[in-house]
């Protein structure tokens, strides 16, 4: 029987097969994906993702923030799982990858143990997290979150979408409310696959990212309140122009971030003015702060400087501000026991690697809370992600698998 690292390697094909068969679901206009969690085609992704795990054997547990749960038995019943998973939702411009690899890389290790006749000692448990990405309901990583016991499930399910359609309304009518009590099952530790929606292993030429870290982030939404009034008959000196406090605070964000570094970044990606209308000075502006850091220190001084920097623009242009966190996480530090496994594998596999923070949040940044957790990164192309023009090799996404498949049975142990 190899030990894992000799010769087991993952099916490439069947990989990118179903990669490519899973991008069919909530097509983008451009090559990507637009398949945000809670629609249609999240229950259709989801569906497919359930009838390829029974077909691999596979029992399917699902919790009531919709977290999927995929078990392959192991010889011992008393054995804590392997957690292996990610996210099957994308952005509204997203890409094929992002998320889809990490749990279509689990499903794949299934697969491949199938093939290889192994067994493991622990149940080895495929994952899909509700609501990942945060685009559709904030915060990002929400029923990860959830799980973790960082958010009560209660206050999920009434966070609500632009159109005002509530979190649990929705998982209520693409019928994906499970049974089981959200964060009641207990890992013996878990893994995460992702893309590094980032340029560094790609310019390093290195083929796998070991995540020791992940950075930590602030979401600040911000509303302005001014006063709506004509764009043509207004004099200058009359006007309360919530769109312009707007402009100048995402100027101060860019500022702030570029004071901090290295190892800081800050944008606003969601801005709203209203009434939206193009004689109308805007009367109100709602738009998200994104800021970032994997240094602690860091993170709350930009979030101070941030809010500092917004009321006194307010104050300056006569605007109502007001600033509510709609997302938070610490820098994360993933186990070191793992992150071993997982360099151990890479080197044993021999493939080119190099340790990396993660700039992109992850569920496993809340699981870490829980349970032993680490993440495994393969390259993409010009580290593009968020973008429908995402791309990845067949090639990166088979050793990334590999990878993610030897420290997962390795942390499973094989038995026989
Ligand atoms: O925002 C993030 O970092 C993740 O893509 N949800
Ligand atoms: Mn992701
Ligand atoms: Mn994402």
């Amino acid at each position: 029987m190899p030990a894992p690292g000799e010769n087991m390697r993952i099916n490439g094909q069947r990989l990118w097969d179903s990669l490519m068969e899973m991008a069919q679901i909530g097509p983008g206009i451009a090559g990507g994906n637009n398949r945000q969690t809670l629609t249609d085609d999240d229950a259709k992704g989801r569906a497919l993702f359930q009838q390829w795990c029974e077909a691999a054997g596979c029992t399917m547990g699902v919790d009531t923030m919709g977290n999927m749960f995929a078990t392959r038995a192991g010889t011992d019943p008393d054995a804590l799982p392997v957690y292996v998973g990610s996210h099957l939702d994308t952005q509204p411009t997203g890409g094929k990858y992002d998320g889809v690899l990490g749990v279509l890389g689990g499903l794949e290790i299934i697969r491949s143990l199938n093939d290889l006749g192994i067994k493991t000692k622990h149940p080895i448990v495929v994952t899909n997290w509700t609501n990942e990405e945060g685009t559709r309901y904030a915060p990002a990583m929400l029923a990860s979150g959830v799980f973790a016991g960082i958010h009560d499930q209660d206050w999920a399910y009434g966070r609500v979408d632009a159109e005002g359609k509530a979190f649990g309304d929705e998982l209520r009518r693409i019928g994906w409310v499970g049974d089981e009590t959200v964060g009641a099952r207990k890992m013996h530790a878990m893994f995460e696959l992702h893309i590094e929606q980032g340029p560094i292993l790609e310019a390093e030429g290195k083929e796998i990212g070991v995540v020791t870290h992940g950075q930590g982030l602030w979401w600040l939404q911000i509303t302005l309140t001014g006063k709506d009034a004509h764009t043509g008959s207004t004099p200058m000196t009359m006007r309360v122009n919530a769109g312009l406090g707007m402009a100048r605070i995402i100027e101060r964000v860019h500022q702030i971030a570029m004071a901090h570094q290295p190892g800081a970044v800050g944008a606003v990606g969601q801005a709203n003015v209203y009434p939206n209308s193009r004689n109308v000075i805007p009367g109100r502006a709602v738009f998200t702060v994104d800021i970032r850091s994997p240094d602690q220190a860091k993170l709350d001084t930009m979030r101070a400087e941030v809010e500092r920097a917004a009321h006194a623009v307010a104050a300056e242009l006569g605007l109502g501000c007001e600033i509510e966190a709609v997302g938070h996480f610490d820098p994360v530090t993933f186990d070191p026991g793992l992150v071993k496994v997982v360099r151990g594998a890479a080197e044993r596999l021999g493939y080119s690697h190099m340790d990396i923070i993660s700039g992109a949040g992850h569920d496993a940044c809340w699981i870490n809370r829980v349970a032993p957790t680490v993440m495994v990164m393969c390259p993409c192309v010009d580290g593009l992600s968020h973008n429908e023009a995402e791309e990845i090799s067949p090639e990166w996404a088979a050793k990334g698998t590999d990878v993610l498949f030897h420290a997962v049975v390795e942390t499973a142990e094989v038995v026989g």
